[in-house]
């Protein structure tokens, strides 16, 4: 069959600061190329859908397959789902993904009969299967693990067997030369490890792998990186080098094939405080930035996103950080309920200390614990509008005025990163990329101030909705279950326990130390 792969267009994020490879769509078309079909993709985060239509004409797809991680662009994905039906009817459709394996029903219930099938869970474990359905059979395509149709559901999604198995299709890339972080222009994308051991309430990368948490082999690893041609490499995993020894691992084949690139990764106060060596070694061979995920700057709010990782610590995290000579960036998260005098002191804080401050705010998603345990009511239920950069909740503040307020404190720390010691640095790497042709970085800074407008940000809310998010269940169902209970009902692949992670036996008890523990598995 002539198969497309589709990445949906940019969010708010993807114009200013970053923009990366669709890596799990690379790696589910790579799977479904070698089961022997024609695979084309194409990533609407950088063609528009003008691009895309020519080639649903020109090439008249049999299956087309949507990449669903974000609930904002559901949206847009229905109606080209909708749009390609009504000119192919025959072509078999499908959607797939992180966001799109936790809102699956209602997905294909949005399609109104384009959608044919959202697989949930991993891509790679399933897709040779339904494509063999969706050719030969379109009956068994509610059999698929995974599958969720009109007419039923299939088994549960299965984990692939082994992260060494697939490599992604990067060739399939139109353009790779857009994709960037800051200033790791041009930037490719890279997995070391999937999933992550902890259990915070406000995310679902833990209940979408059931707690799991795997490694790619350090030789596979190694290979892949040897393979892009890109200087920048951004790290895709949620929490880098929790397993001390494979860090190393990793590192020791890179230095031994003499790979060298500049690096960026996420990870956790605690991991970087527990192995210090590690982050050393990769900062040797090329680690420059890091984003840690701090959530809150008091006790409470660490409390609320339930990170047991407490305040001094992570300030310490933030000291030894600075020791390594990287950059690093943090995310606060701000609630609905911030006021004008929160704000202030957040913009003070944040002026004080030499990091990139990233501020999203506190959004409930499907998948996570907030989703069925927060108590406020939602403010709208317009998928564009769960980016974590629009308020969902009610805010205590005026929204026009909470806008106002964020978009002030935001700009102040973008305008504190852009002058403050790092001016002269940036104003030369800008003019270095500018000469190589690489415009990424200096563009998104360009259109920071429109797109971060706060009349553009209200005005999104007053857009007519077609489609809403399903509601949270009923507050009644969850509050009588036990904590445990509650983690269940969140899960995309069933837990395995101890067995789905590959940690060993001091790790596991560093992340027990360090979650909450109210997630079974
Ligand atoms: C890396 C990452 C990013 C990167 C790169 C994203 C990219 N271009 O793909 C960056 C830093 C840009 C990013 C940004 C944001 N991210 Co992010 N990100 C992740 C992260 C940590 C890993 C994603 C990843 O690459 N995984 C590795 C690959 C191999 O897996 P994968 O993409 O999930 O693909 C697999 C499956 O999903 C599935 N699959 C994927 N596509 C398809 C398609 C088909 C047809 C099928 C069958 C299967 C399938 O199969 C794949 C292989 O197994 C996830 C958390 C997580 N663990 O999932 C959060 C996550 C997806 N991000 C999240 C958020 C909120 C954001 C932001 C909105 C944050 C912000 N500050 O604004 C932005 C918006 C980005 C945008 N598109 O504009 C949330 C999503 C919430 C939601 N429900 O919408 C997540 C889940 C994290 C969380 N805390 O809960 N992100
Ligand atoms: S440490 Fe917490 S926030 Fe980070 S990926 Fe794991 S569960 Fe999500």
């Amino acid at each position: 069959m002539r198969l497309l792969f589709v990445h949906p267009g940019p969010l708010l994020y993807t114009r200013v600061f970053l923009r990366l490879e669709p890596l799990g769509l690379e790696l589910v078309a790579e799977t479904a190329r070698r089961a022997g079909h024609a695979v084309r993709l194409i990533d609407l985060q950088v063609e528009g859908h003008r691009d895309y239509r020519r080639m649903i004409a020109e090439w008249r797809p049999d299956f087309v397959a949507f990449s669903c991680n974000y609930l904002a662009n559901v949206p847009e994905i229905v109606d080209l789902a909708k749009e390609t039906k009504a000119s192919l009817p025959h072509c078999f459709i499908c959607v797939g993904g992180h966001s799109a394996s936790f809102t699956a029903d209602a997905i294909v219930e949005h399609g109104e009969g384009a959608i044919d099938c959202v697989l949930k869970g991993e891509g790679e474990a399933s897709i040779a299967r339904l494509l063999e359905a969706a050719e030969h059979d379109r009956g068994a395509v509610a059999t698929v693990p995974g599958a969720v149709t009109a007419n039923g559901n299939g088994p549960p999604p299965e984990f692939v067997h082994s992260l060494d198995e697939a490599r992604p299709a990067r060739d399939l890339l139109r353009h790779r030369h857009k994709y960037f972080i800051g200033i790791l222009d041009p930037a490719a994308s890279i997995e070391f490890s999937r999933g992550c051991p902890w259990d915070c309430s406000f995310c679902s990368a833990w209940t979408f792998y059931g707690r799991s948490y795997r490694l790619v082999s350090p030789e596979k690893a190694a290979e892949d990186l040897a393979s892009l041609k890109e200087s920048g490499v951004f790290i895709v995993d949620d929490v880098a080098f929790i397993h001390e020894k494979h860090g190393f691992a990793i590192g020791e084949e890179i230095a031994r094939r003499n790979i060298r690139k500049q690096y960026y990764l996420e990870t956790r106060g605690d991991v970087l405080l527990r192995n210090k060596e590690v982050f050393q070694f990769w900062r040797k061979l090329g680690l420059e930035y890091m984003f840690l995920g701090i959530e809150a700057m008091d006790e409470e709010g660490l409390r609320k996103y339930r990170k047991r990782v407490s305040l001094g610590k992570n300030f310490e995290a933030l000291e030894f950080a600075r020791t390594l000579g990287i950059q690093v960036a943090i995310n606060l998260i701000a609630d609905p309920d911030w006021d004008e005098q929160r704000f202030a002191a957040v913009r003070e804080w944040c002026m004080e200390i030499p990091e990139i401050v990233n501020i999203s705010i506190n959004t409930p998603y499907p998948g996570t614990e907030s989703w069925i345990t927060e108590q406020r009511k939602l403010n709208t239920r317009d998928y564009r509008l769960f980016d974590i950069q629009h308020a969902v909740l009610p805010t205590k503040l005026p929204l026009d005025v909470f806008y106002r307020e964020l978009l002030n404190t935001q700009r102040v720390l973008y305008s504190k990163h852009l002058n403050w010691r790092t001016a002269p640095g940036l104003a030369r790497a800008a003019t270095r990329l500018l000469m190589r042709g690489q415009t990424n970085f200096v563009r998104g800074m360009m259109l920071y101030n429109g797109t971060y407008n706060a009349a553009k940000m209200l005005a999104d809310h007053d857009r007519p909705v077609l489609y809403q998010i399903p509601l949270p269940p009923p507050r009644a169902v969850t509050v009588a279950k036990e904590p445990s209970a509650k983690a269940t009902q969140l899960y995309i692949h069933a837990p395995r326990g101890r067995l789905g992670r590959q940690i060993d036996e001091s790790t596991e008890s560093f992340v027990d130390a360090t979650r909450m523990g109210a997630a079974t598995g």
